[in-house]
């Protein structure tokens, strides 16, 4: 069974004027794909080749003779994660989730400025987090392909912070990317079941 490139969630211009099609054609059908491919091809005849993308990620973490295996399944992960991170008219969030933003940051302006500061800061390519950690919400940054769950931490949120997520629509200008996302393309709904399903 190879791993496969799930189909975006939405169509190339859901996001726009925030993130063009342009942006998510090569993000998408390029790159995740690329990752997706290069995966299936160094994990071919091994015994990791049976083994779910999380059990990939957890079993090359930190080890690295396997660094090509685990940036690409990592990767793949984080995309698809990112993905569904996304939709069209975001919102806020609501319920629970809602309190405990409020509760840990003091407000969700609070946390969008936390989570653009990861973000903005986070030095060459990655991403901006939002996890939950033994019970408490924090606001983490990874680099390159770096994922919490290695970690011990659930993510619930994602942005993706490598030139080719803004590029081609905001240039140089990361903090707008993000500053956008969080105003008007985050999936609270996705939020709050990760939320939930780390609560248990
Ligand atoms: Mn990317």
């Amino acid at each position: 069974m190879a791993f496969e490139l799930p189909p975006l969630p939405y169509d190339y211009n859901a996001l726009e004027p925030y993130i063009s099609a342009r942006t998510l054609e090569f993000h998408h059908d390029k790159h995740h794909a690329g990752y997706v491919n290069n995966l299936n091809n160094l994990v071919k005849d091994t015994e990791l080749a049976n083994k779910s993308l999380e059990e990939v990620i957890l079993a090359t973490a930190n080890d690295p003779a396997k660094a090509g295996i685990f940036n690409n399944a990592a990767q793949v992960w984080n995309h698809t994660f990112y993905w569904h991170c996304l939709k069209k008219d975001g919102g806020s969030p609501t319920g629970e989730l809602a309190e405990k933003i409020n509760a840990s940051f003091g407000s969700l302006d609070e946390f969008k400025k936390q989570f653009k500061e990861a973000g903005a800061t986070q030095f060459g390519s990655g991403y901006a987090w939002l996890v939950v950690d033994k019970g408490e919400l924090k606001v983490v940054k990874t680099l390159n392909a770096a994922n919490p769950i290695t970690n011990g931490q659930t993510p619930l949120l994602t942005s993706d912070v490598w030139e080719h997520a803004y590029y081609l629509d905001y240039q140089n200008r990361r903090p707008d990317y993000l500053q956008s996302v969080l105003d008007n393309l985050i999936n609270w709904d996705f939020v709050a079941e990760q939320y939930a399903k780390a609560a248990k």
